[in-house]
């Protein structure tokens, strides 16, 4: 098939799951053609069924903000017309699905063969999208796609509570590489960080308000004033890295935190952790709690959204109330200080990834496309 992927580049969750899936699809023989505003980060290797399309944004001074969303379109449609795409699937509703709708309403019957799949992701859903200044456009969006998609049973359900959706919304989880996301000896490098052989709690996000960090620097204090020696890895950068800067200064405890900024390779730094720390607000499935369990690290996550659904309360890890950073420090403090604990979370960690494997969930998608396409056929002729 030929295969257009949508979605955002930057270091996001859905621009991951949208460019593994790509690979995923380029490696079983399908053309993929990935579209975004620039070259997403995890494609980061040339390969000839993969072709990368930048959106291109002409400014023009009445323009004070650009619209991404018609340019998208009209890429959407040479590469329906040029490059016969068999199917168009968005990552994120907004504005990928709208931009979706318009391009299929321009080529009319030259696509209406070509089925358009929403893959909804997160805040598309339960924070901008059911933004009243969206809604109407998100709502419209999602009923006119021909097949819809969420991360999560959590977001399956949400849509239905914040949206009036007349369609059939297909759960397909997120997934993971186990060969990549796997516990590698890096020795030199704990060596380097925790040179008293202190344990290493990790937290990785975009440092955006709805992660909560501050939370994970709190509850990290009670894991120090419990008399563990550890250190925390703070990977990933955004809005709110600074307040968790403050939090670490207020609480006198810089000496045992580090800011590691963005990283490319998450798994070598999950490959010397020992804990993994994701206190969110909001989060539909939680792709960074699966990348650490996959390294067989052990989680301490909130117990809302789809979090739930990936990390097994006692078993993985455990699940705590939103914002309660004593009990988040004290089950940390019980993991880390107790080996045979440890070693069993860590096993289980690793055996629930395996359930998220990328090629079995690669296969769902595929064949999801299939049905899809099959139905669309159906209805056109
Ligand atoms: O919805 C977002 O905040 C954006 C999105 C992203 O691009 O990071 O994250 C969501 O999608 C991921 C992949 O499906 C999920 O693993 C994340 O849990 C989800 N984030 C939130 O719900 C906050």
């Amino acid at each position: 098939m030929n295969i257009g992927i949508v979605c955002y580049p930057t270091f996001g969750g859905s621009g991951v799951v949208a460019t593994e899936l790509a690979k995923g699809l380029a490696n079983r023989g399908h053309n993929l053609h990935i579209l975004s505003y620039a070259r997403p980060a995890r494609l980061d290797s040339f390969r000839t069924d993969i072709t990368f399309h930048e959106v291109d944004l002409s400014s023009y001074p009445l323009f004070e903000y650009p619209p991404y969303d018609l340019a998208l379109a009209n890429m959407m449609v040479n590469l329906i017309k040029y490059e016969k795409l068999d199917v168009l699937h968005v990552h994120y509703a907004i504005p990928h699905a709208t931009s979706a709708y318009l391009a299929k309403q321009i080529l009319n019957s030259q696509a209406s063969h070509v089925p358009v799949i929403t893959t909804l992701h997160g805040t598309d859903i339960t924070l901008i999208g059911s933004d009243p200044s969206y809604k109407q456009v998100v709502d419209f969006s999602i009923n006119k796609s021909d097949g819809v998609t969420a991360v999560s049973e959590y977001l399956k359900k949400e849509t239905y509570k914040h949206f009036d959706i007349k369609k059939d919304i297909k759960v397909i989880p997120n997934f993971i590489d186990l060969d990549r996301f796997k516990k590698s000896k890096k020795e030199h490098f704990k060596k380097a960080i925790c040179p008293e052989g202190e344990k290493i709690v990790t937290h990785v996000s975009n440092f955006r308000e709805v992660k909560r960090v501050p939370d994970v620097v709190e509850a990290f204090s009670h894991i120090l004033n419990n008399g563990i020696k550890a250190k925390l890895l703070m990977v990933g950068d955004g809005p709110d890295r600074i307040r968790a800067e403050e939090k670490c200064r207020e609480l006198k405890m810089c000496d045992h935190v580090r800011f590691l900024g963005k990283q490319e390779r998450v798994e070598e730094v999950l490959s010397i952790s020992d804990l993994f720390m994701i206190p969110s607000g909001s989060e539909t499935f939680g792709l960074a709690a699966l990348e650490a369990m996959s390294c067989s690290v052990p989680v301490i996550s909130s117990n809302i959204g789809g979090l739930p659904e990936v990390n097994v309360h006692g078993e993985t890890g455990y699940l705590c109330e939103l914002g309660d950073v004593e009990t988040m420090g004290s089950y940390a403090s019980k993991i880390l200080s107790n080996e045979s604990l440890h070693k069993k979370m860590a096993n289980a960690a690793r055996k629930r990834a395996e359930q998220f494997e990328l090629d079995k969930i690669v296969t769902i998608y595929e064949d999801y496309y299939e049905e899809v396409r099959g139905q669309l056929k159906k209805e056109t002729t």
